[in-house]
């Protein structure tokens, strides 16, 4: 994948391709990126990129010459790439939104600073429009980091394991199961029993009593949202059973 930023700080970007996965990533071939500063497109001699809003206000709006500039540079670069603005008013970004754009062979994304973007703009030089949620930030360079983390680690072949099910925590639309690793005991907390058993059906099983626990306190929007495999709904409904007799006992005393 061809990843393209416009930003008006491109060093903010240096440290992000150089870490981790996305490093490994880039030096293996599957993405490609770079920072573009949208402030070299500005054809003053001040390369001026905001203005004052028309109709009065406070802050700033960024001027759409150099920002058209700037993204049909990258389009030139980039042909098949999406142009995304990372934007407030944008589709919430989201799992699925992610494995969306993983399927793309380019995202240029535009990151806005000040109050946003002359309106402009949107009609045809931008195709899509994303937030990472309902927050507000002062530059869209956060939002696009979210956004290209969380889309190249689902391009195949980028993340070890090659699992790319298991490598999706969101895919069976639960939370995780907690994890422990060693000690066996650390600050008098002992690790659940039945992990150190090397028993595998009854450890996996667990786990998927865990993951339904904890998305049923934490997270019951997810839980709604979602169809039950017959052996969760078999699990619900013996909590629910055990429930039931707590309550009895409870009530007769
Ligand atoms: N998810 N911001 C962008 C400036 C701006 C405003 C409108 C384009 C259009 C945000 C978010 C976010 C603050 C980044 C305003 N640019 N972006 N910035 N939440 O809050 O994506």
């Amino acid at each position: 994948m061809q990843i393209l930023v416009l930003t008006l700080f491109p060093e903010m970007f240096a440290a992000f391709w150089s870490h981790g996965m996305l490093r490994k990533a880039i030096e293996q071939g599957s993405v490609t990126a770079a920072a573009l500063n949208i402030r070299g497109f500005a054809a003053d001699r001040h390369q001026v990129t905001d203005d004052r809003p028309y109709g009065g206000g406070s802050g700033m709006v960024m001027k759409p010459e150099p920002l058209a500039a700037a993204i049909r540079a990258a389009k030139g670069r980039a042909p098949d790439a999406r142009t995304v603005l990372m934007s407030p008013q944008g589709r919430v970004f989201s799992q699925a939104l992610a494995r969306e754009l993983s399927e793309l062979p380019g995202m240029i994304l535009i990151c806005g600073r000040y109050e946003g973007v002359d309106d402009r703009l949107s009609r045809d030089l931008i195709a899509d429009e994303v937030s990472i949620g309902d927050y507000v930030l002062t530059g869209g360079e956060v939002p696009a980091m979210a956004v290209i983390d969380a889309v190249t680690r689902l391009i195949p072949g980028v993340l070890g394991g090659e699992d790319s099910a298991e490598r999706d925590s969101f895919s069976n639309g639960l939370l995780e199961h907690p994890h422990y690793t060693r000690p066996p005991v650390f600050e008098g907390a002992e690790v659940p029993g039945v992990l150190l058993t090397g028993h595998h059906r009854n450890i996996e099983r667990w786990r998927l009593e865990a993951s339904l626990l904890r998305t049923c306190i934490n997270r019951p929007d997810l839980l709604r949202e979602r169809e039950l495999s017959p052996e969760e709904a078999e699990i619900l409904r013996r909590w629910h059973a055990d429930l039931g007799k707590l309550l009895e006992k409870a009530e007769s005393c």
